[in-house]
């Protein structure tokens, strides 16, 4: 077979194997966003003491302020149990290019300088957790914070900005997890423009546990 036209087929192929995923422009919001987010979409997370139920969100928004951005988890019931975890992720472009930052960890997203986690904690007898659970301690409540951290040479583990553990703690009302970061910690002014994808911290492990990519225009 002569090689001379084989080459116009093969070409073709190639260049759509390499090709980077669609780029789809992200949603724009001003000062504000919100979804939804089904029920019964989660995995449980594994403890040393066995499964615990995964944390389900139902509804996120995103708010700011002029002075901070808030972070507020709806989920599909009030926590209960003994055992903390991140509800969200929440990683943040701040200079909106995706040139500069590290990529999303499951769905390869790239260009975000920050990750925040929004935790729902859980107060103990003689202690608290942000992450995991004093196991045979009585629970005495729940409570909301953000940690903060800023990609810089590990692209997969940010250095820590602001720790659950010093971070302001805020009572979980009812379903509600909710946590604020100021501008001043995010580097951030107010009438910037950021780029934002959230995730579920319990959905799936591949892209479906990301909410819409937004472009948020802060207060
Ligand atoms: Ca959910
Ligand atoms: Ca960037």
């Amino acid at each position: 077979m002569d090689v001379r036209l084989l080459l116009p087929c093969l070409v073709p192929v190639v260049l759509a194997l390499a090709s980077p995923p669609k780029n789809t422009a992200p949603q724009e919001a001003t000062h504000a966003v919100e979804w939804t987010d089904p029920a019964g979409d989660v995995h449980p997370g594994s403890t040393s003491g066995g499964e615990r139920p995964g944390r389900d969100v139902v509804k996120l928004a995103l708010r700011s302020d002029g002075t901070k951005l808030t972070i507020a988890a709806t989920l599909n019931a009030p926590p209960t149990g003994d055992f903390a975890s991140d509800v969200v992720r929440v990683y943040i472009d701040t200079d909106d290019d995706p040139q500069t930052g590290a990529a999303t960890f499951w769905s390869r997203k790239p260009g975000f300088e920050l990750l925040a986690k929004l935790y729902g904690c859980v107060r103990y007898e003689g202690g608290s957790a942000c992450s995991g659970g004093l196991t045979g301690s009585k629970v005495k409540g729940y409570y909301a914070v953000a940690d903060l951290g800023r990609f810089k040479s590990d692209p997969i583990n940010p250095e820590q900005v602001i720790s659950a553990m010093d971070a302001p703690a805020v009572p979980i009302q009812g379903a509600l997890v909710s946590a604020s970061l100021s501008y001043a910690d995010l580097g951030v002014k107010p009438g910037q423009t950021v780029r934002i994808v959230a995730r579920e911290s319990d959905g799936p492990f591949d892209a479906t546990a990301d909410f819409p990519e937004v472009a948020l225009t802060l207060k």
